[in-house]
Parts: C-alpha cells; sequence; structure tokens
C-alpha cells in the first residue's frame, strides 16, 4: 500500500522566524523522520505576492527559505521539497476551485480580515481574498491526508475540506479529505513586542521576532527588549503574556516543561531569565545556522533540489488535475 501524504507550505515573505521554526518547519522534519509518510514541502511564493513583494527580495527569500529548511532538517532525498510556481498544477486548479468557493465562504476568513487591515481598502488585491482556494488546490492537488499547520490555519483548511466534499459531491470522488495535524504545545509564539499578536516575519518591527539566522548578538538584544510586565514573577498565566510566551520559547528549545521552568527561576527576576532564555535560543538555532551558511552558498545544489522537487510534485499533481478536468466536462487535448 502506498503511504499517506502530507503537504505543508510557507511563504518566502521575509527569512523564517523562530514561530515558523517552532509551529511549523520542526513539526515537518519529525513527520519526515518518522518514514510513515509520503512529505510534500513546498515554498509557497504564489502566496507571498497576495502581499507587495520586492522582485528581487522575494527572489532571494525564496533560496533562503529552502535554504533554511533544509538546514533545519528537510531532506530532499526523504520528503519532496519544490517552489509551488514551478508547478503550474496550482494555479490551474485554483481557477476551477475557484467556481465552486462561495463568497460568503471567504468573507468569513479571519486572516483575509486581519491581513487587509495593513491596506486601503482600494488597494486590497482579489488574491489576497483568494488565498485560501490556492491553499486548498495546494493540499488537494496530491491527496494530502494531513496538512500540519498551526492554529492560526485552521479555517483554512475546514474551507478545503468543504470544497473537496462540494468536488466529489457534484461530481464524484476525486480528492481524499485532508485533516489538520495541529501539535497542541508550542503551536503559537507570540510577537516580542506585543503578546497578543502572533510572531510574524513580515512583522514591520524588527525588535518583535527571532529568525533563524539572527546572530546572538542580535537575539540578545531582542530578548533583553522583550515587552514583559510590572509584576516581576516568573509565572504562567494570561496576565502576563510577554513572560508567558517567553516561556514558551524557552520550553519549545529545551524541552522541559512549564512546570519546571517556572519552578527553576522561582525567586528570580526576569534579567536573569532572560539571559538564560537567549542562550538556550542561540544554542538551540547554532547547528542550523552552520549548515545553512553552506547551503546558501552552494547555488548549484539548490537548483538541484529544487529542479527534481518539482519534477515529482509535477507528476503527482499532474494527475490530479487530468482526473478533475476529464470529469467537469473539459475536453482532453
Ligand atoms: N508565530 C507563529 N507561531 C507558530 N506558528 C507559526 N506560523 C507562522 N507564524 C507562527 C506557522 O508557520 C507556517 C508557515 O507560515 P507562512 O509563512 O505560510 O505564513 P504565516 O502563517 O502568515 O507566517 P508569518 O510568519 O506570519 O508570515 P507573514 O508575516 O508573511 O504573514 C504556518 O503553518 C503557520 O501556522
Amino acid at each position: 500500500m502506498s503511504k499517506e501524504i502530507v503537504f505543508s507550505g510557507i511563504q518566502p515573505s521575509g527569512e523564517p522566524t523562530i514561530g515558523n521554526y517552532i509551529g511549523a518547519i520542526r513539526n515537518w522534519v519529525d513527520i519526515q523522520n518518522e518514514d510513515k509518510y509520503t512529505c510534500l514541502y513546498c515554498v509557497v511564493d504564489m502566496h507571498a505576492i497576495t502581499v507587495p513583494q520586492v522582485p528581487k527580495d522575494l527572489r532571494k527569500h525564496t533560496l533562503e527559505m529552502l535554504s533554511a529548511l533544509m538546514a533545519a532538517g528537510i531532506d530532499p532525498e526523504k520528503s519532496i521539497l519544490f517552489i509551488q510556481s514551478h508547478v503550474p498544477a496550482h494555479a490551474e486548479l485554483t481557477w476551477v476551485l475557484n467556481t465552486i468557493t462561495y463568497m460568503g465562504q471567504l468573507n468569513r476568513m479571519t486572516q483575509f480580515k486581519e491581513k487587509s487591515k495593513r491596506f486601503e481598502e482600494a488597494s486590497i488585491n482579489s488574491g489576497l481574498y483568494t488565498y485560501p482556494v490556492l491553499m486548498a488546490a495546494d493540499i488537494l492537488l496530491y491527496q494530502a491526508k494531513y496538512v500540519p499547520v498551526g492554529e492560526d490555519q485552521k479555517q483554512h483548511l475546514e474551507l478545503t475540506r468543504d470544497l473537496a466534499e462540494r468536488f466529489n459531491n457534484r461530481y464524484s470522488d476525486t480528492f481524499v479529505i485532508p485533516e489538520p495535524l495541529i501539535k497542541e504545545q508550542g503551536a503559537r509564539i507570540m510577537s516580542l513586542q506585543d503578546p497578543e499578536s502572533k510572531m510574524s516575519k513580515s512583522d514591520a518591527d524588527e525588535n518583535a521576532y527571532i529568525l533563524l539566522l539572527d546572530e546572538p548578538d542580535v537575539i540578545r538584544r531582542k530578548i533583553k527588549r522583550a515587552v514583559t510586565d510590572s509584576e516581576g514573577v516568573i509565572a504562567y498565566n494570561d496576565r502576563q503574556k510577554g513572560i508567558k510566551n517567553l516561556i514558551n520559547i524557552y520550553s519549545a528549545f529545551t524541552n522541559e516543561d512549564v512546570e519546571t521552568i517556572v519552578a527553576k527561576y522561582e525567586g528570580k527576576g526576569y534579567g536573569i531569565f532572560k539571559e538564560d532564555l537567549a542562550e538556550v535560543v542561540i544554542e538551540g538555532l547554532r547547528p542550523i545556522q552552520e549548515s545553512y551558511k553552506e547551503l546558501i552558498n552552494n547555488k548549484d545544489y539548490l537548483e538541484k533540489v529544487y529542479k527534481e522537487g518539482a519534477e515529482k510534485a509535477e507528476y503527482m499533481a499532474r494527475k490530479t488535475l487530468r482526473k478533475v478536468y476529464k470529469k467537469i466536462g473539459f475536453i482532453p487535448r
């Protein structure tokens, strides 16, 4: 029997943060190493252009993301690692799915509401609006059974399931209905400057995030400046969201549970905790950073990886798209 399929994607909309790492990339590596699934991991450049991008930065960030994924442990010999725009079937299936998606559904998407707040109404593009449909196409093209996503992407996955069911009911069984794989602990890392909003690689304030590739001194500085509170006690609760977030980061990098960390820092001040946290993060990122430096300078190897990845993905995607076109009544060439 062939293995069940896992699909996930990440936008090259900036450099990856420790939020992306803890909430997504690290899980991808664990899932890959279980050897139970066929894993497809995709750098979703087509998603990234739903907000303005500088072309030369997008090119740079795409290769950086590819290198960072491999540095964090995605092995192109084990997983299919590719760039979304290299497989045209993503755009093609999106068009078909657009025709069975109701605007009412898209109007309810929280990410669209959040992201469109950043722009004047007249400059919100329709790609941002139909972003979830492209995401549905990404997943359904590969007949993925499992989609490791952060909490914030759950709503999009619900839409994907809904579209798959609608298509299957209207025509006949075509798509596997995907399920989210959400890791309970440490699923959501918050901004260091505003613990009410999630850490994002495209945040305008660079003190809000720690990048996977930040230098040790930068990490120390950003953690030192992280917003806390005036209670002065290291405790894990929703009144002290800043400290809670820092404890979550500490826990993610050391695998110690929250209670152990709180007990360890009983009676100690925020300053000491922050200093220790910075060292924990620096040490945790060190091997990734070393491996990244080698990869990013090896352009030939990167090209080989993304070309081979695209070929494998293309083969799988075409198979689904052919079925879809046939069922909806398009005449094969
Ligand atoms: N702060 C976070 N904590 C935990 N998980 C996170 N993810 C993102 N931020 C956090 C997870 O990372 C995966 C890839 O996300 P993405 O790049 O496709 O888009 P995003 O969720 O919009 O991530 P960013 O960093 O916030 O990007 P921008 O700033 O471009 O919007 C997803 O699985 C996501 O859940």
